[in-house]
């Protein structure tokens, strides 16, 4: 265990209620007594004491962690739960769980139990098996290894001088991995004290840069900019050490506005779940407004063209970001042919990313290879998961999404629909009810009919026509 979390450090806070460290350790060994040998175990991921009690409680016991988007519906639930095979559900006692899904371990109200007993867990097994959205079809379990958990926390504290005299803050949800694995288990490996404020609000950071002597602060884009969009709460951040901005990219008048109000320039990182964080600007170095730095320790990143010809490292020519690390996801569960198409027959992870880099090694993301993959507030969405949700509503005959700018989110998610007898409102609230509520379109277009070519394929660059 203590070859992935220290054994010291400051306590955690979440949404206001707080823990030294040792007694979240006693909390967490509690729950490793109760689930060691299990194959899997499912965490009701809200943002609280239990959950990091819970997945902690996981990596003690060598026990792969499923979180759970605590919103997510009926649907989502139960393929994550089926898919990887997680046969206990940790969360609160009292905690609702419907039938047929797995029995339930009462995390805050388990016997004390006195540590120790765990045995060696190797490097190599998987520690968090992390759901997130391909271009079609449900969502895929990205297996983390402990190893590569290590490895990516480490390359991160020395990028950003992340010690133990930090205090991190943050509101991020705790089942991805900018909330969970960087914003958990990173001020637990660091030592460092975590303040999280429940909720990714603007006002609540300022607060705990004023009441609690927040020094590092972690955000998506949607954070920051409402952030730099209220003078005073920015102001209150002047006294951070480290702003860092990440899952999506990080506007430039955003960035500018942000440097302006809170006196630091934002540190920008590029990461995926597959592959943790593989780039970032440096604590101790340049941060250039639109791009996200340079490969952290161990990294190596290269630039391909459409037909596997390498694209030069001249700051100008795009082409598709693939990485080699020791920090890489070990496959996807159950998925082997998935698993390999990720990857090149050379042995690099292709991230569907395009991105340009410098002769100084600076990368800039220019774009992503799919228009079929959104990124919304941070959070990635597949457009064939949410077309598949619409699509299982009777009223319901064709359905495509896709993601258009928006001021505050990035992007959002946009339906249209060839429906008879519903309204937008009864199938944004159908989609937030059987995935997670932040899948759900924001905007639903109703059309007589959608834009196909000779193939039957749906034109989805024809869409914004109709
Ligand atoms: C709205 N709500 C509904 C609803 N519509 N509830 C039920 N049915 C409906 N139809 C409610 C929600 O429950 C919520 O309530 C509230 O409305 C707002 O919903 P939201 O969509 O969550 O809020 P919004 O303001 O749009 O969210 C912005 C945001 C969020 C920034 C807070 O997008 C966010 O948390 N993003 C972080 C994503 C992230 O962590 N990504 C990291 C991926 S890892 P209530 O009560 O909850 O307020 C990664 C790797 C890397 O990318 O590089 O980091
Ligand atoms: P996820 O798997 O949810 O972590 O999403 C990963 C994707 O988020 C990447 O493939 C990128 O498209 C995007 N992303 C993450 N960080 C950044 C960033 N700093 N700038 C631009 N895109 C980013």
């Amino acid at each position: 265990m203590m070859d992935l979390l220290g054994g010291t450090g400051g306590p955690v806070r979440i949404a206001g209620r707080e823990l030294p460290r040792d007694e979240l350790l006693g909390r967490a060994s509690a729950v490793a007594a109760e689930i060691r040998g299990a194959d899997a175990v499912a965490v009701h991921a809200t943002a609280s004491l239990e959950t990091v009690a819970a997945v902690v409680g996981g990596l003690l016991a060598g026990v792969p962690v499923v979180p759970l988007p605590p919103d997510s519906g009926p649907a989502e639930r139960a393929h994550i739960l089926g898919d990887s095979g997680a046969s206990l559900l940790l969360a609160a006692g009292g905690t609702e769980r419907s039938e047929g899904e797995p029995p339930l371990v009462p995390v805050d109200a388990l016997p004390h139990h006195g540590g120790g007993g765990g045995g060696e867990v190797p490097a190599d097994a998987t520690a968090l098996i992390l759901y997130t959205s391909g271009t079609t079809g449900a969502p895929k379990g990205v297996l983390i290894s402990r190893s590569a958990i290590a490895a990516g926390l480490d390359a991160l504290a020395e990028a950003w001088a992340w010690t133990s005299d930090d205090v991190l803050v943050h509101g991020l949800p705790l089942f991805h991995v900018h909330g969970l694995v960087l914003g958990v288990l990173g001020p637990l490996r660091a030592g460092s004290r975590l303040v999280h404020t429940g909720r990714p609000r603007p006002e609540l950071y300022a607060a705990a840069a004023r009441d609690d002597g927040g020094s590092l602060f972690f955000g998506v884009p949607t954070v920051w900019s409402r952030t730099a969009a209220d003078p005073s709460t920015a102001g209150a951040l002047r006294g951070a050490r480290l702003l860092v901005s990440g899952s999506a990219p990080l506007p430039v008048p955003v960035f500018e506005r942000l440097s302006a109000l809170t006196g630091h320039r934002p540190v920008e990182r590029y990461g995926m779940t597959e592959t943790l964080i593989t780039v970032s600007a440096r604590a101790d170095g340049d941060r250039r407004p639109g791009y996200v730095g340079t490969p952290l320790p161990g990294v190596e990143t290269r630039l391909t063209a459409e037909d596997g010809s390498p694209v030069p490292p001249d700051g100008e020519t795009p082409g598709e970001l693939h990485v080699r690390a020791p920090l890489l996801f070990k496959g996807y569960l159950n998925r082997p042919e998935a698993t390999a198409e990720s990857f090149t027959p050379d042995g690099w992870f292709r991230t569907g990313d395009i991105a340009t880099i410098g002769p100084d090694g600076w990368h800039r993301i220019v774009g992503r290879a799919s228009t079929d993959l959104i990124k919304s507030g941070g959070y990635r969405i597949g457009a064939g998961e949410i077309e598949n949700a619409l699509l299982a509503h009777p009223a319901v005959r064709e359905a495509a999404v896709l993601g258009t700018p928006h001021d505050d989110l990035g992007e959002q998610v946009t339906a249209y629909v060839v429906a008879d007898g519903v309204g937008e409102k009864e199938l944004i609230d159908f989609v937030a009810e059987r995935l997670s509520v932040h899948k759900r379109p924001r905007v639903v277009h109703m059309v007589g009919s959608l834009p196909r070519n000779a193939m039957g394929k749906v034109v989805k660059s024809r869409l914004g026509e109709l």
